[in-house]
């Protein structure tokens, strides 16, 4: 449908509302105009920040502003991110450096300074939670919103909340969000990335199938390299071929993320935006095949379980104060145990450590039927694990971490094993991860 057929729109840079069937702005001759026919009923949003460590570099110097600029080389020589001039050239986010160097040699590389971007990621976080609590963090810049009910509130639609928003972050932090607005998480997420940077896309009820049918099957969440050369073997390529598919037969082939596949190829998503301050805690259990009773065979899971925790604080950008174990005996009584930390944690050495002097405690022959690691006193992830309050040896092992999370992020998940769970993932399978 072009754009300007459209009745219900606003200007992205005067944010006037406009309900005429104009290309530019007629307040202010912006060329930025939204518009959309299910525009005012659309409340979720998700947002994104354009080339975000870069993106704070170019703010703080201005010298770098129109100049190839790549953050990322140090200990790991990779890409973190590219601005999207370094972008033209072919460079990407997790790109070796010397190959993003070939790509485009006059770029100008910056180290990353965490804790910076940490503070501007909280600046914008606060920003969003100032238009609603129900704000969803994803990862350092990036977040779910969940506007409904709140147009009282704003006396506007979330529209021209979020287009409101998004100038906002400009004039104020100084760099560009891209917005994706639905009726879904999932589509949400899709259309945030359709338009960057400072985009704004919309996809309503009405043509999230068709516009599904023709992307790949790796648009869809959870659907990594890996899966998709299953499904490729398959001979299933877009999300269009998912829709002629019944259910049973997804489920019968690939199992629960078969259920996901039809669910999401039809647009069809329930999961709701769960706001951060929700979750008190962070853990991960698993009941056993059969009870175990050695340090040896706890030992293997509790690792696993505790890499499972630390990657979910990762994801949502938090941490833990204090570390709980969870044990239940072959007859059923329930043991929790917790130890405070100095500083809040999110990496799964520490977790997996104090769960360790915990659970030392409690082998004496008794039989287990589960056993549970978590975190709770959840904090921002800006303040845990501060380096120069972390001794030598756990400092090399927080680097060796960071290192193992981007192998991880770069090549899947089971890319990386550490030596205490390599080969030892069938003794148990985390069952529940619990956010209380
Ligand atoms: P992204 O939001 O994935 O990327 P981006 O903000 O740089 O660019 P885009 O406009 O496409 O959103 O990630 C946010 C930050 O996380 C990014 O600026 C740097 C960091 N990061 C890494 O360090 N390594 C990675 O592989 C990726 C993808 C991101
Ligand atoms: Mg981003
Ligand atoms: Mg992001």
């Amino acid at each position: 449908m072009p754009v300007n057929a459209l009745p219900h729109g606003i200007c992205r840079d005067c944010l006037t509302p406009a309900n005429t069937a104009s290309r530019r702005c007629r307040s202010c001759g912006s060329p930025r105009m939204l518009a959309h026919a299910e525009l005012d009923r659309l409340s979720l949003a998700h947002v994104d920040c354009d080339a975000f460590y870069a993106s704070v570099e170019k703010r703080d110097n201005p010298a770098l502003r129109d100049r190839p600029v790549i953050i990322g080389g140090g200990k790991r020589g990779v890409v973190s991110t590219a601005c999207y001039i370094a972008r033209i050239h072919g460079v990407r986010s997790a790109m070796p450096m010397f190959k993003a160097l070939e790509a485009c040699p006059e770029a100008v590389v910056v180290k990353p300074d965490m804790e910076k971007y940490s503070r501007v990621g909280r600046q914008v976080r606060s920003m969003m939670e100032a238009l609603t609590p129900m704000v969803e963090p994803l990862s350092i810049d990036e977040a779910f919103l969940d506007l409904a009910g709140t147009e009282k509130l704003h006396a506007a639609r979330a529209a021209l909340v979020l287009a409101r928003f998004a100038r906002q972050v400009e004039e104020e932090v100084g760099i560009t969000v891209s917005v994706g607005l639905s009726y879904c998480k999932f589509l949400a997420k899709v259309a945030s990335d359709l338009d960057k940077p400072r985009g704004f896309s919309v996809i309503g009820q009405e043509e999230a199938i068709s516009f599904l049918q023709k992307q790949p099957v790796t648009l869809i969440w959870g659907v990594g390299k890996a899966f998709a050369a299953t499904l490729g073997k398959d001979g299933i390529r877009t999300i269009g071929q998912l829709q002629t598919m019944e259910r049973n037969e997804l489920m019968r082939r690939y199992g629960t993320m078969g259920d996901r596949l039809y669910h999401l190829s039809r647009g069809m998503d329930e999961r709701g935006v769960k706001p951060r301050s929700e979750a008190k805690s962070v853990s991960s259990e698993t009941t056993f095949n059969t009870d175990l009773s050695r340090m040896e065979d706890l030992v293997p899971v509790l690792r696993a379980l505790s890499e499972r925790v630390s990657a979910r604080l990762k994801e949502a950008d938090i941490a833990g104060r204090t570390v709980v174990l969870k044990l239940k005996t072959a007859d059923f009584r329930l043991r929790t145990r917790n130890r405070q930390l100095g500083d809040p944690t999110r990496l799964a050495d520490r977790i997996f450590h104090t769960g360790l002097e915990l659970l030392k405690r409690e082998v004496d022959g008794t039989r287990f039927r589960l056993l549970g690691i978590g975190v709770s006193d959840l904090t921002d992830a800006g303040r845990a694990d501060p380096q120069d309050l972390v001794d030598g040896l756990s400092h090399k092992r927080a680097l060796a971490e960071g290192a193992i999370d981007s192998l991880r992020e770069k090549f899947g998940k089971q890319a990386v094993e550490t030596g205490y769970t390599f080969g030892r993932s069938k003794v148990a399978r985390p069952q529940r991860d619990g956010e209380d």
